[in-house]
Formats: structure tokens, C-alpha cells, sequence
């Protein structure tokens, strides 16, 4: 019988969501952004997404643009764009302790990997499913968990209008076992909450079959500190903008140093030998 998404209705109740996440690899957490938060968000995308046009111009090639779809307008590097998102979201006290559970077993500190809005239109088709993970190819099967993955629901999400499809459970599956239609499930949660999943988690956008409402979905994810990212992090975010942040946001976008030399490894990602955060802090950057 296929599984359901648990709900976890306070974004503080870490223990139940991380035991969720262990056992069914996705769960939704409810009331992830306060209202005021999700109003300030909205507007602030709104204007982007305005000047921007939301339409993208281009892709790395043909497969990664067949894999989004033409009908989902796309915003990304939020973490450049967004004052809302650094102060309210990538620092989220929920993605911090899932991401302490889940990845600093194997990173001195995890680092965001993406944060990219997409708005599913009227008539875009559902995803490839996928796991998320899966664009870190070359890892060995059964490595374990590499990513902590999301889609904040900035307008309400429903079967419909293309919530997120998953497969609870998948994440423990081998790699040779592939969804059947039957094993998936939409995600049905109101602006405010939070599908947050494990990287090895099958899942997609679904297809959004109303005449006219658009799905409103900020894609987060989180990955192991010394791991390439799959948004440049340190390019998406201006120089100008990064000396304003805090220090943790700041180590968060790749700012910091992945310090291994407590298990016999080394630095990396240094700048004249130093973390690029310490020299902000010293006005040489
Ligand atoms: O839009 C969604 O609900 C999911 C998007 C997704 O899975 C992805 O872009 O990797
Ligand atoms: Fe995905």
C-alpha cells in the first residue's frame, strides 16, 4: 500500500521530524514560515519575478530544460536576490537541525545547495521522477545521504496545481528499483509549510491541470560542506551583498572554510589561505 507524508504541525518538534525523515524520507512541516515572513517573501518575489520576467533564457543544455518544462517560470540564486530569504529562510532553525542529523556525520559543516523559486503554470507537465542526489552521479551507491532537499510552499499546494509528487519510503530502495505509479503521492499543504526530503527521496513537480492557478515553490537544499554545489554560491551572491550577512549565512553560502583536520584531512575553499567570511570580517575582502 503506498505510504503517506506525515505532517508535523510545529517546525520546532525536530525529533518527530527527523524521525520522519528516517523512516519515510519526506515529511511536511506546517507552519514553517510565519505569515508575516510568507507575506514579506511573496511581495519581494513578486517584484523579482516582475523584473526578471520570470522566463528563463537558458539552460546548460537540452536535458535540464526538458526536465523543468515550458510552462514554470524560474527565479534563482534567491540567496543573492532575497533579503527575506537570508534572514528567514537559509538560516531556518528546522534546516539546521535536520541538516545536523542528516549530513554533519559526514562534513565538518553542511553548505546551501540551491535555493531557486519555481512557479508550476497552468498547463506545465509533471516532472521525470527523480532523486535530487542523483546529481552527484558518481558517488558509490549506498554512500548514505548527501543532501537535505525542500519545497517551501509560498502559495498553497495541491494536487492539482502540481504539488510535489514523492515516494515515501524510496530513499531506502536500491538503485535499480524505479516509482510505479501507484507508490506516488501529491503534496497537499498550505502557503507556509515545508516538504522537506532526503536527497535520495524520489520525487517531481506534478502537473499543474487548473485553468488558473500557479504553484508557487521555493526549491532549498542543503549538501556536504566539501561537495561541489549545484548553484555557484559564492557567484550567485554579490560580494556586497554577502558583507552584510551574518556569519553563519555567510558559511552557509561557501564563505567559510571546510575545516577535515579533525579526521586527518585538510582546508578547502580557502582565500589567501583564509576563510573569505574572516577576511570580510577584516575589511580585506
Ligand atoms: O517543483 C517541484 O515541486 C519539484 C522540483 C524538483 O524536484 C527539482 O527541480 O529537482
Ligand atoms: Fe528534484
Amino acid at each position: 500500500m503506498t505510504q503517506a507524508v506525515p505532517n508535523v504541525e510545529h517546525p520546532d518538534d525536530t525529533a518527530a521530524i527527523n524521525a520522519a525523515l528516517t523512516e519515510h524520507g519526506a515529511v511536511i512541516v506546517h507552519n514553517f514560515l510565519s505569515p508575516d515572513v510568507l507575506a514579506a517573501l511573496n511581495a519581494e518575489v513578486d517584484e523579482l519575478v516582475a523584473r526578471e520576467g520570470g522566463e528563463r533564457q537558458g539552460f546548460p543544455n537540452a536535458q535540464i530544460a526538458e526536465f523543468f518544462g515550458d510552462r514554470v517560470n524560474h527565479l534563482s540564486g534567491l540567496a543573492g536576490k532575497s533579503r527575506n530569504f537570508t534572514e528567514h529562510v537559509l538560516c531556518h532553525p528546522t534546516y539546521m537541525a535536520v541538516c545536523d542529523a542528516v549530513l554533519r556525520p559526514n562534513c565538518s559543516d553542511y553548505q546551501l545547495n540551491i535555493a531557486h523559486l519555481m512557479e508550476r503554470a497552468p498547463g506545465s507537465e509533471a516532472q521525470f521522477i527523480h532523486r535530487d542526489a542523483w546529481v552527484w552521479k558518481r558517488f558509490p551507491p549506498g554512500v548514505g545521504e548527501i543532501q537535505v532537499a525542500s519545497l517551501v510552499a509560498l502559495s498553497d499546494f495541491s494536487a492539482d496545481n502540481g504539488g510535489t509528487l514523492l515516494v515515501p519510503g524510496s530513499h531506502r530502495w536500491p538503485e535499480e528499483r524505479y516509482p510505479q505509479e501507484s507508490e506516488i503521492v501529491a503534496t497537499e499543504m498550505p502557503a507556509g509549510s515545508a516538504v522537506i526530503y532526503l536527497g535520495n527521496t524520489f520525487h517531481g513537480g506534478g502537473a499543474n491541470i487548473t485553468p488558473d492557478t500557479v504553484r508557487r515553490g521555493l526549491h532549498v537544499s542543503y549538501t556536504l560542506g566539501w561537495l561541489r554545489t549545484e548553484e555557484n554560491q559564492c557567484l550567485a551572491t554579490p560580494l556586497d551583498v554577502a558583507r552584510e550577512l551574518p556569519r553563519r549565512a555567510q558559511e552557509l553560502l561557501g564563505f567559510g572554510v571546510h575545516d577535515d583536520i579533525e579526521v586527518g584531512g585538510g582546508y578547502i575553499g580557502t582565500v589567501e589561505l583564509e576563510a573569505a567570511a574572516t577576511r570580510m570580517a577584516n575589511g580585506q575582502l
